[in-house]
C-alpha cells in the first residue's frame, strides 16, 4: 500500500532534531538508548551515542564513556546494560541479580551479566579526533580521558580474546543472542531451537511490547522464553564466564562482534600508539585483530563468498543471508579481487540494490531470502546505525563510492526526522522505538 507523504527535514533542521533527540535522552550521567522502550545504557548504543556527543560536545561524550566504564566488570567485561534508577525495562537489575551473585560485578551502579559487541574503541576515536580539531580544554579532555580509559578499553579487548574464543581460532563466540547486538535475527534460529527452557524458568512479565506501534515489531514470547531460559542458567552459574562457555545452551561463534573485535583492536592499538601505551599491549592488539581477521575470512561460504557464523555446540555453518555475511567489509584482510565482489553483493539485486527497496541501504536480512521479515526488529528492517557502521567502516577501507552511497541513503530515509531505531525496508515506514539515541547520534557524526 503507498505510504502517506512524510515530510522531509533538510539538514539544518535535521541536525538540530538529532541534537534535541540526544538532550532529551539525557539523564544528566547517561543518555538512555531511548526514552520508553530502553531507559538505560546499553553498551553498544553507548559507543555510538559518543560518536554523536563528540561532535556537539566533548566533555559530555568523555562523561559517557566515564559512565560506561563505572560498569565495567573486575575482569574487564563492558556489561551489555548499565541500569538507571528507572524500572520501565524488563529484565532489571533483580533479574539479573549480578552483583549478588558474582564477586566480578559492581555493586553499583547496577549491570547486566553479558555483554555486546566491542565498539568502544571507535567511540574513543571520534572523541579523541573531535578534541584534537577544537583545541584547547575540549582538547586536554580528550587527551586525558584517552590515558584514562584506553588500559580500560584494553581490558575490555583481552577479556573477549581471553573468555571468548572457544575455538582457539580467533572466533569470537556469543553466550546470547543479546551479546550480538542483534537478537532475533534468523542467524540464531538453528541455535535458539536446541535451548529448551526449563519447568523452573521463574515467571516474568515482559514490559516491551506496549512501547512498540505494533507488537510485531518485536520478538515472540516463544523467544522471549529462552533468553530469559539462557540468563537463569548463568545466574546459576554465578556469571562465571568460563563456566557459560563450558555449560551453556547457547554458544556461536560471531563473524560480525569477530569483525568489531578486529577493528577495534586496530582502532585501539592506534590510539595506543599515539598515546604511548605500553608496546607488549598496542603488539598484542595487533596480534589479535590479526588472528580474528583471519577468522572472519575463513568463514566464507566458498559458494557465495558471505561470511558465517558457527553454531559452536551442534558443530554447523550457519548460512542465512544476514547482513553480517558482509563482515568482512568491517575488519578488511580480503583480496582486491574479493572486496570487489563482496561490495558487489552487497550493492546487487539481493541487498541494497534490491528493486523493492524504498532506499538504497543495507537490510539486515536479504529481501530475496525466505526468512525475510521487513516489519520484524532483526528479520529484516534497515538499522541507521547499522548503515551508519559498515559506511565508517568501509571509507576506513578505502571502499568510498560505497560509503558515501550509505551514507546519502540512510540520511534520505531518515529525513523523516522520527529517529526510528529500525526502518521497514520496503516501504521507508519508522519502526521499534521512536526518538532512538543511536539513530540520532549517527546522524549527526554524518551531518557534521
Ligand atoms: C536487548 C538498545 C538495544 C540494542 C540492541 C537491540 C535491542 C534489547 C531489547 O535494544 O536489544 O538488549 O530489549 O530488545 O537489539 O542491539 O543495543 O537499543
Amino acid at each position: 500500500a503507498p505510504q502517506p507523504q512524510r515530510p522531509r527535514l533538510g539538514t539544518v533542521a535535521l541536525a538540530s532534531g538529532a541534537a534535541w533527540v540526544l538532550a532529551g535522552n539525557d539523564t544528566g550521567t547517561m543518555v538512555t538508548a531511548s526514552p520508553r522502550l530502553y531507559p538505560h545504557m546499553w553498551s553498544w548504543d553507548a559507543a555510538f551515542i559518543m560518536v554523536g556527543l563528540a561532535q556537539l560536545d566533548v566533555d559530555r561524550a568523555a562523561r559517557e564513556m566515564e559512565t560506561l566504564l563505572s560498569g565495567q566488570w573486575a575482569d574487564g567485561m563492558i556489561p551489555h546494560i548499565v541500569f538507571s534508577d528507572e524500572n520501565g525495562y524488563f529484565p532489571g537489575p533483580d533479574r539479573w541479580q549480578t552483583a549478588v551473585v558474582c564477586e566480578h560485578a559492581p555493586a553499583r551502579p547496577h549491570t547486566s551479566g553479558i555483554c555486546q559487541p566491542p565498539v568502544h574503541a571507535v567511540a574513543l576515536r571520534k572523541i579523541v579526533d573531535a578534541g584534537r580539531r577544537r583545541g584547547g580544554a575540549d582538547r586536554r579532555r580528550a587527551e586525558s580521558l584517552l590515558r584514562t580509559s584506553w588500559p580500560r578499553l584494553f581490558a575490555w579487548q583481552r577479556w573477549l580474546a581471553t573468555h571468548r574464543d572457544p575455538l582457539g581460532t580467533g572466533l569470537i563466540a556469543v553466550t546470547h543472542g543479546w551479546e550480538s547486538g542483534m537478537d532475533n535475527s534468523p542467524r540464531w534460529d538453528s541455535a535458539y531451537a536446541s535451548v529448551r527452557p526449563g519447568g523452573d524458568l521463574p515467571p516474568y512479565v515482559r514490559k516491551d511490547l506496549d512501547k512498540v506501534g505494533d507488537e510485531g515489531e518485536r520478538p515472540t514470547d516463544d523467544e522471549y522464553d529462552r533468553y530469559l531460559w539462557l540468563i537463569e542458567e548463568m545466574r546459576r552459574v554465578g556469571y562465571r564466564a568460563d563456566e557459560i562457555v563450558r555449560t551453556g545452551s547457547f554458544l556461536v561463534g560471531d563473524v560480525f562482534m569477530t569483525a568489531l573485535f578486529a577493528l577495534s583492536c586496530e582502532v585501539l592499538a592506534e590510539l595506543g600508539e599515539e598515546s604511548r601505551q605500553p608496546g607488549e599491549q598496542v603488539a598484542q592488539l595487533r596480534h589479535w585483530a590479526a588472528r580474528s581477521r583471519s577468522a572472519v575470512l575463513a568463514t566464507r561460504d566458498p559458494a557465495t563468498g558471505l561470511a558465517r557464523d558457527f553454531d559452536v555446540r551442534a558443530e554447523k555453518w550457519i548460512t542465512t543471508p544476514s547482513i553480517a555475511g558482509f563482515s568482512p567489509l568491517l575488519c578488511g584482510g580480503l583480496s582486491p579481487e574479493d572486496q570487489t565482489a563482496l561490495v558487489a553483493a552487497l550493492e546487487g539485486p539481493d541487498w541494497m540494490g534490491h528493486p523493492g527497496l524504498a532506499v538504497a541501504t543495507p537490510p539486515t536480512v536479504s529481501p530475496s531470502a525466505p526468512e525475510f521479515m521487513p516489519k520484524q526488529y532483526w528479520r529484516g528492517p534497515q538499522w541507521p546505525v547499522i548503515s551508519w557502521l559498515f559506511s565508517w567502516a568501509m571509507r576506513r577501507g578505502g571502499m568510498y563510492d560505497t560509503a558515501a552511497d550509505i551514507r546519502a541513503e540512510t540520511l534520505r530515509l531518515v529525513s523523516d526526522g522520527t529517529f526510528a531505531e529500525y526502518y521497514h525496508p520496503l516501504t521507508g515506514a519508522p519502526l521499534g522505538s521512536l526518538s532512538q539515541s543511536w539513530t540520532a547520534a549517527v546522524v549527526l557524526d554524518w551531518l557534521y
